[in-house]
């Protein structure tokens, strides 16, 4: 059989059986999302059996899809890593830890500090939201562990 404008065409047959089964399968409208190819091999075909032709027939068709299939992987959420200012931890203590956490230069860490200690918070970096978690816990642990009130939290990027 063979794929003739939106339609199947009988390409060959070995009996009047089934070239009658092959027409009334010509005359069915093919979805015209697949193109469906059929192939006979009717190697010991008869009258008689021609039942298992036609269940070869059926055995052999393969539908191939025109349309893809496209998958969408959506980028994971960002969240942002907020530096909070206040009045007790030592600025240069705030840089090290910027430096340390964040892997900022001296340059960029004072950056953000004095932004924190102007505006009262600083967007540090974003990362995925268990990145950021975790970034924000160590930092405020490590001023905790000094007896410092330094503050990191987290937010989900717009
Ligand atoms: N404001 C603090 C001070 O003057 C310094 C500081 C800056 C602390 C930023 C926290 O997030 C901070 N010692």
């Amino acid at each position: 059989m063979r794929l003739m404008h939106g339609r199947t065409e009988a390409a060959k047959s070995c009996c009047r059986t089934c070239t009658e089964a092959g027409s009334r399968i010509a005359r069915e409208p093919v979805n015209s999302a697949a193109e469906v190819v059929l192939s006979l091999r009717a190697t010991r075909c008869s009258e008689r059996d021609h039942a298992g032709v036609c269940a070869a027939m059926a055995a052999d068709t393969v539908v191939k899809p025109k349309t893809r299939v496209k998958t969408k992987t959506e980028r994971p959420r960002l969240h942002k890593v907020i530096l909070i200012n206040d009045d007790y931890t030592p600025r240069e203590f705030v840089v090290t830890v910027l430096k340390g956490e964040f892997r900022m230069t001296e340059e960029e860490a004072y950056k953000v500090m004095i932004t924190a200690h102007r505006r009262g918070v600083c967007v540090v970096a974003v990362f995925t939201k268990d990145v950021a978690e975790t970034k924000a816990t160590r930092a405020t642990d490590a001023g905790r562990a000094k007896g410092y009130p330094l503050l990191f939290t987290t937010e989900p990027e717009e």
